[in-house]
């Protein structure tokens, strides 16, 4: 919005021409967000805390975690807020894919507040069912991939990390696997949100490599020096994905353990759904497997272990599924998984970012 008042002022003021530039709004979308975590996060605590949006903590799991009972969760409605305002604040809005990721990302932010409703006034752990989900997660994408044939932008090739001359095109198949992409980013993201601190970190980063790719792929030179697909207007989604880093980095000063809110389901399906969304709209669609590493392990963890559980008739691979349970049950301190799944995350993120000219 302030791109679309504050830009034509520059035929008076030429210092108003610095709105042009997608480096300069993408810093100002993640300071934006940023600060409004930082000056609405305390006001938010106190607020969920007297409605009683507090976390019911299953009895099953580790038993350090029964002291976090009670934790007022539902972070993730203050994350959707200053994620959505900044970018509406900072992106171009005739922009179609900007309005993609941001549908998306409210979808899925709607089906995981549905899912922490559901839990907090039944004050019991059992939200929407997994099926209900994934349903309407389905819906939300296939709305969107809609949206995206009728605007024309609807490229059914795959790019491959550091086989860029290779682009097999999935043709219609392109739909399930988007939705695979997305729903899938949404769900082990979800899975992966189980320590303080454990998913906003790996988010953070994941975001602000996407923010390097979504600029590199919408513009014209790079993109061709780098030979990444060209994606016309893929750089506004820069914005986009800095006001998520931001967002995650302020929701992050409050979830530093000990932890005094929670994201819920309605930034964790979210944020994943956001993610997933910007990768395959950015044609950078296998590079999240690389970048979102730490998720994709947690999600495998879980698969693995509920598919042997099944087969031995009980026996398991892992202490406990998600794999951070794993380490904690070894008696790693909780701060210790989190920061080593930080610095897989970042030596991941480095990866991801040396595909840009490895080849
Ligand atoms: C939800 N939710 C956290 C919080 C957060 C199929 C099965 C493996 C699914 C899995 C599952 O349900 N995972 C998704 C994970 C929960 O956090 C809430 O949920 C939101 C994210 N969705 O924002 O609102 C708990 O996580 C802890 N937490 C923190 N700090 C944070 O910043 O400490 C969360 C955020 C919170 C808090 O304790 O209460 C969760 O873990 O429930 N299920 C599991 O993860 C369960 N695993 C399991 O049953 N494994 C089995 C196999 C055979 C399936 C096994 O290995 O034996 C475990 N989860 C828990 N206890 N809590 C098991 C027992």
């Amino acid at each position: 919005m302030l791109y679309h008042l504050l830009y034509p002022l520059h035929e008076y003021f030429a210092l108003f021409n610095v709105f042009r530039y997608i480096t300069f709004r993408t810093a100002c979308a993640a300071l934006t967000a940023l600060f409004i975590m930082f000056i609405l996060g305390p006001w938010f605590i106190r607020k969920v805390t007297r409605l009683q949006f507090g976390q019911v903590v299953r009895d099953d799991g580790p038993q350090s975690h029964l002291k976090k009972q009670g934790t007022p969760s539902m972070g993730g409605v203050l994350i959707g807020l200053a994620l959505t305002l900044s970018t509406l604040l900072w992106a171009d809005l005739t922009n179609v894919l900007v309005w993609v990721s941001v549908l998306v990302f409210i979808g899925c932010a709607l089906i995981g507040f549905t899912d922490d409703y559901l839990k907090i006034s039944k004050k019991s752990s059992a939200g929407l069912s997994g099926r209900w989900k994934l349903l309407l997660q389905a819906i939300i994408i296939v709305g969107c991939a809609g949206l995206l044939v009728l605007h024309g932008e609807w490229d059914t090739r795959l790019s491959i990390p550091f086989f860029k001359e290779i682009r097999p095109d999935l043709g219609l198949l392109y739909a399930p696997f988007a939705l695979l992409v997305i729903a899938g980013a949404s769900n082990a993201v979800n899975l992966t949100d189980g320590l303080d601190g454990l998913a906003a970190g790996p988010i953070a980063i994941t975001a602000a490599v996407y923010t390097i790719f979504a600029y590199v792929a919408g513009h014209v030179v790079l993109s061709g020096y780098l030979h990444l697909p060209y994606v016309a207007g893929a750089g506004e989604l820069a914005i986009f994905c800095g006001a998520m880093m931001g967002a995650s980095l302020g929701f992050l000063w409050y979830n530093a353990h000990p932890a005094e809110i929670f994201m819920g389901d309605v930034g964790s399906l979210s944020l994943g759904g956001a993610l997933g969304a910007v990768a395959v709209l950015s044609k950078q669609e296998i590079l999240l497997v690389i970048v979102g590493g730490v998720f994709v392990a947690e999600a495998l963890s879980v698969m693995l272990q509920v598919g042997y559980f099944k087969l031995t008739g009980g026996k398991r691979i892992f202490r406990m599924a998600p794999i951070h349970h794993h380490f904690e049950l070894m008696g790693w301190p909780e701060t210790k998984v989190v920061i080593r799944f930080w610095i897989i995350s970042v030596i991941l993120g480095l990866i991801a970012l040396s595909t840009l000219k490895l080849r």
